[in-house]
């Protein structure tokens, strides 16, 4: 990205080419540092490219870890976890400060002491060393350079003891070595246990001290009055991990630096805002209380006062209303409820996509959104067309510039003048040669891969992310299962030759997730190797999936698979990644999905299946039962007995948890209930195919609508909407998804307040 973004990448390419090194195997080797696990993270590298591009001041800050997500190896069908040893040779790309590490403070005991006022005393704490690295991230085409501070945890070096004659120091310094390091050891690690539940708690309070810590230094040092902070920085928590960021602004300025609760809490509420990414339940994260008094001492009291403080305001507004007090609660039930501290402590509470940002308002947040109306705004995600069409898919990108001049990049509205050309076969006809290059790239690395081969022509079917119940890996399996079915029962059937291909990590103690890779696998093996079934349909599940892999998939997929339940993906981030390469969407009318049939039109993508709140309303009755559906309809019968038959090698039981997940456990996440409208879907998808100029069109109109989905249009909106910031550049016209805003923005020119620094808080990127 950083020759792309410097305009060098051909310069480079054709310097390396005369001394017979090619840039495309140089790129190849580059690990991809995998300090994220999905949308969320990917997203915030996404908005760090774009708050660059767009002349924003606007740095990111995480955590260095050792060993980043892990690789996925795929052994015998089955998941096997590797550690990321992404540092092994190195990363070149960052920049170690040592002169402007922090210390963080673990432990320990707090002690009051009164001396004309109330001072706290911490003692006996274990202190850790935050040592930050920079990572550049360098604007399009202009001067701007931001960075990603990413901080490691290091120990003391006064803390060494170690010689012979001093062994039990010397032991005690191993373990406090041992223990600091693991800080920023691993992303996630196993919270099934106490110590991992310890080990996640330190890691977001390491990330959050030392960011703030910096950011205060950053205000001293540029000589701007503390009293002002809201009015020169912006700090964005991204989702609730770094929620502890409220609490320890508090004890920064308070105990650091003077302030009262008042103030500190106006400045604090004044400077802080959060974005919510999930629904999931048990994305809500919530702490023990315990935990935080044992490992956080000072934090713990401050969220007792926020906590006391914020019911007694309840209690103003609802007197004797216990049960509500209780439910917005900050700390209740032994509990620290994350998102609660993110919400009270913020003054902007965002969702990712208009239907997300509906349901936090109307269901998951609804008592804060009457109680704080004016906080709550939705910012839809946008993602980058630099990496995720000019870098993936420069052929693409070279023939959207000779049709509607270079622009487009910094103004990815400007694709809306390919929509002209969509139906000019002269047009689509180079659309297509692109594409099936692409296709073949592709076919040639799976047969190297896995031996299995892939026709180009074929229509490639790709269901890429992370695997898990809600976005339904399995249902696309049980449809691919009666495909077979067919095909089995008439060889000679009509149908358009298919090839269908997943990609996706499960979380290592997800085991429904692990064996429905194991399920996708064995499917493959079965009709990969049927001669009856030939060309007609193939499957493959493709190891490892991560940025790299992603990047060679968007330009070679007709069909690409949004199909969660329609209420449980936020927004997801994939859905404008593919259409912006001409991918047609295959989806539920779910999160950003919604808002791509908005601006695609409802010609160009194909939608079924269960509404949100359709979805919740069953959700409220309890659900249903699957045994109906079961019953009535012989697709979903013989698909589900053929689980639990021995038609797949391993056995009948092998596969017993996935029919009983559906058939005994309620199939929560609607599987069988949207089976039937998912195989009309298909089968419109099959319709629309075999009329190729038909579908190339559609190709076209979908890259033509991408400008929206662009990430510098979602963080303009955040910097002027939430963060109060001016850039001291022209704010476009954005073809915004939220039409008022755009007609409001377009044109002006804004004042840029000095030193405006904005702050993205971010437990990972990837
Ligand atoms: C993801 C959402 O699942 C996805 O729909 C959305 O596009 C993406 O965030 C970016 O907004 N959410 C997470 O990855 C997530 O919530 N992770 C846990 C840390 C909370």
């Amino acid at each position: 990205m950083y020759l792309i973004n410097l305009g060098i990448r051909d310069t480079v390419a054709a310097a390396l080419f005369d001394l017979g090194v090619d840039l495309g195997a140089v790129e190849d080797v580059e690990e991809d540092p995998g300090l994220g696990n999905g949308g969320l993270g990917r997203l915030a590298a996404c908005y760090l490219d774009s708050m660059a591009a767009e002349n924003l001041p606007g740095h990111g800050c995480g955590l260095r870890y050792r060993y980043g997500f892990f690789e996925q190896g795929i052994v015998d069908g089955r998941q096997i976890e590797v550690p990321d040893d992404w540092l092994k040779t190195g990363f070149i790309y960052e920049f170690r400060r040592p002169e402007e590490a922090v210390e963080v403070r673990f432990g320990g005991t707090v002690t009051t002491e009164i001396n004309g006022k109330l001072s706290y005393r911490h003692e006996n704490y274990e202190s850790v060393l935050a040592v930050p690295y920079d990572v550049p991230f360098v604007g399009y085409r202009n001067d701007t350079v931001n960075a990603l501070r990413l901080w490691s945890a290091e120990p003391h070096r006064t803390e060494f003891v170690c010689s012979a004659t001093r062994r039990n120091d010397c032991l005690k310094t191993i373990d406090y070595k041992n223990a600091v390091e693991a800080i920023t050891s691993i992303l996630y690690p196993d919270d099934s246990t106490r110590d991992g539940r310890v080990l996640r708690l330190k890691q977001q309070y390491f990330l959050t001290s030392a960011s703030l810590q910096a950011i205060l230094h950053d205000i001293d040092r540029r000589g701007l009055p503390l009293a002002g902070l809201s009015d020169h920085v912006a700090i964005h928590i991204n989702d609730t991990h770094p929620a502890l960021a409220v609490p320890e602004l508090m004890r920064l300025l308070i105990d650091e630096r003077g302030f009262g609760w008042d103030e500190a809490w106006q400045l604090t509420v004044g400077a802080i805002s959060y974005t919510n990414h999930t629904i999931l339940p048990e994305a809500l994260e919530t702490w023990p209380a315990d935990l935080f008094q044992e490992l956080l001492p000072r934090i713990h009291i401050i969220v007792n006062e926020i906590n006391e403080r914020f019911c007694r305001e309840l209690w103003q507004r609802y007197p004797g209303d216990w049960d509500r007090i209780r439910a917005m609660a900050v700390l209740a039930d032994g509990a620290v409820r994350m998102a609660h501290l993110a919400i009270v402590g913020s003054h902007s509470v965002n969702g990712v996509a208009q239907l997300h940002t509906r349901i936090l308002k109307e269901r998951v947040m609804s008592d804060f959104h009457r109680f704080y109306p004016d906080r709550f705004n939705n910012k839809t995600n946008g993602v980058t067309h630099r990496r995720f069409l000019a870098k993936t898919n420069p052929q693409l990108a070279e023939l959207i510039a000779g049709t509607v001049g270079p622009d487009w990049i910094t103004f990815p509205c400007d694709l809306l003048g390919l929509l002209p050309h969509a139906d000019d076969p002269a047009f689509q006809d180079k659309l297509a040669a692109i594409r099936r290059h692409h296709k073949s790239k592709l076919a040639a690395l799976v047969r190297d891969n896995t031996g299995v081969r892939l026709d180009p022509d074929a229509l490639f079917d790709t269901h890429v992310k992370r695997i898990h119940g809600y976005k339904r890996q399995l249902m696309n399996a049980f449809h691919i299962m009666h495909l077979y079915n067919r095909l089995k029962a008439d060889p000679g059937l009509d149908i358009a030759p298919r090839v269908f291909l997943f990609g996706g990590k499960a979380a290592p103690a997800y085991q429904l997730a692990k064996l429905a890779i194991k399920f996708i696998t064995a499917l493959a093996g079965v009709i990969n190797n049927d001669k009856t079934v030939g060309d007609k349909l193939k499957v493959v599940f493709l190891e490892n999936y991560n940025v790299s892999l992603l990047e060679l998939l968007l330009p070679a997929t007709d069909v690409n698979e949004q199909i969660p339940t329609a209420s449980r993906e936020a927004c997801g981030t994939g859905n404008m990644k593919f259409i912006m390469n001409g991918s047609v969407i295959i989806g539920t009318l779910d999160g950003g999905n919604i808002e791509i049939m908005n601006a695609v039109g409802e010609d160009n993508i194909v939608t079924f299946g269960l509404t949100a709140d359709e979805v919740l309303t069953l959700y409220e009755r309890g659900g249903y039962n699957p045994w109906d559906v079961y019953n009535a309809d012989p697709r979903v019968k013989t698909v589900l007995d053929q689980l639990v038959s021995g038609f797949l090698p391993g056995g009948p039981d092998e596969y017993r948890p996935i029919f009983d997940s559906f058939l005994h456990h309620g199939d929560h996440f609607l599987v069988l209930k949207d089976f039937a409208a998912y195989v009309d879907a298909q089968k419109e998808i099959e319709r629309r195919w075999r009329d190729r100029r038909r579908w190339l069109g559609m190709c076209a109109r979908n890259i033509a609508h991408s400008g929206k989905f662009s990430g510098d249009r979602t963080f303009t909106e955040y910097a002027l909407d939430i963060w109060r910031l001016r850039p001291d550049t022209p704010v476009r016209c954005y073809c915004s998804a939220d039409e008022d805003f755009a007609r409001s923005q377009s044109g002006c020119i804004l004042p840029r307040r000095p030193a405006l620094q904005a702050t993205l808080t971010n437990a990972a990127y990837n």
